[in-house]
Formats: structure tokens, sequence, C-alpha cells
């Protein structure tokens, strides 16, 4: 099968407790390679650009607010079928649903504050690696 990226987002409640080191170990482990990576403070207009789709959603303005609290490490991970692994390892979004040995099941503070973003589909991923990383810094 061919290799397949997706993006990620170690989010700041992750940061700000140092776990980074960690997280990454549990993508590597599962197969996933981190061919990008970079940390950042995210503005305001970057995130809700970002998150623009859940515009709507009554949690848009705290999930902005969370997103822009402290540093994120902005991730472009790749491997065989990279979307849905990712997707597994992360763990349901909401911590209190996430299966056993998931990145969101071992780290998460709330549903909001869940550590980590993963592309939902190889379309998403390759727009949101496009909306932080120029193809240079893409390194496979
Ligand atoms: P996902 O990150 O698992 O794909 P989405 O539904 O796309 O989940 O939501 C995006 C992000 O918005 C979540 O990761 C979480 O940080 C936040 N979020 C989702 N649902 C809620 C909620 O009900 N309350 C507060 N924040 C939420």
């Amino acid at each position: 099968m061919a290799l397949e990226r997706t993006f990620s987002i170690i989010k700041p409640d992750a940061t700000r407790r140092n776990l980074t080191g960690k997280i990454n170990a549990m993508l590597e482990d599962a197969g996933l390679r981190i061919v990008a990576q970079k940390r950042a403070q995210l503005t305001k207009a970057q995130a809700e650009g970002f998150y623009a789709v859940h515009k709507e959603r009554p949690f848009f303005n705290d999930l902005v607010a969370f997103m822009t609290s402290g540093p994120v490490v902005l991730q472009v991970l790749e491997g065989e079928n990279a979307v849905l692994k990712n997707r597994e390892i992360m763990g349901a979004t909401n911590p209190a649903d996430a299966a056993e040995g998931t990145i969101r099941k071992s780290f998460a503070e709330s549903i909001e504050a869940n550590s980590v973003h993963g592309s939902d589909s190889p379309e998403n991923a390759a727009i949101e690696i496009a909306y932080f990383f120029s193809g240079i810094e893409i390194v496979g």
C-alpha cells in the first residue's frame, strides 16, 4: 500500500505538561514517521481559520482560546494508512470514551483539552498540511 500523510497537532495542554516526547514515541511505536515538525504559538486568526468548520458550534470560541493558550507542535506524519492509524492511536475525542493505550486516554484532561489533533480524512489532511507547512519543510 502507498504511503499516506496526515496532519497532527500536539495541543497546549500537552506541551504545557512537557509530553511532546512521550506522544511522539507513541506515534513512532505505531509505525508513523514524523516527516515535519515545528513548535508554534498560534494566533487567534490562525486558530479560527484552522477550525473554521466548527464556527457555528457552541464550543468554538473556547476552542480557539484553548488552542492559542500556549505553544503547539505542528506535525506531518507519514505511514501506511496514516490518517486512520493516527485516529486509532489518538482515541476518541472525549477521553472518557477513549480506548486504553490511546494518547487521549493516557493524557487528555477533558473533551476540549484532549492533547492531540489528527486529520479525519486524506482530503482534510492535504488541506491542513498546506495550511501550516510548505513543501520544502516536509522531508519523507
Ligand atoms: P476530533 O479532534 O476528535 O476530530 P472534533 O469533533 O473535530 O473532534 O472537534 C475538534 C476539537 O474541538 C476537539 O478535538 C476538542 O478539542 C474540541 N471539542 C469537540 N467537542 C467539544 C465539546 O463538546 N466541548 C468542548 N470542546 C470540544
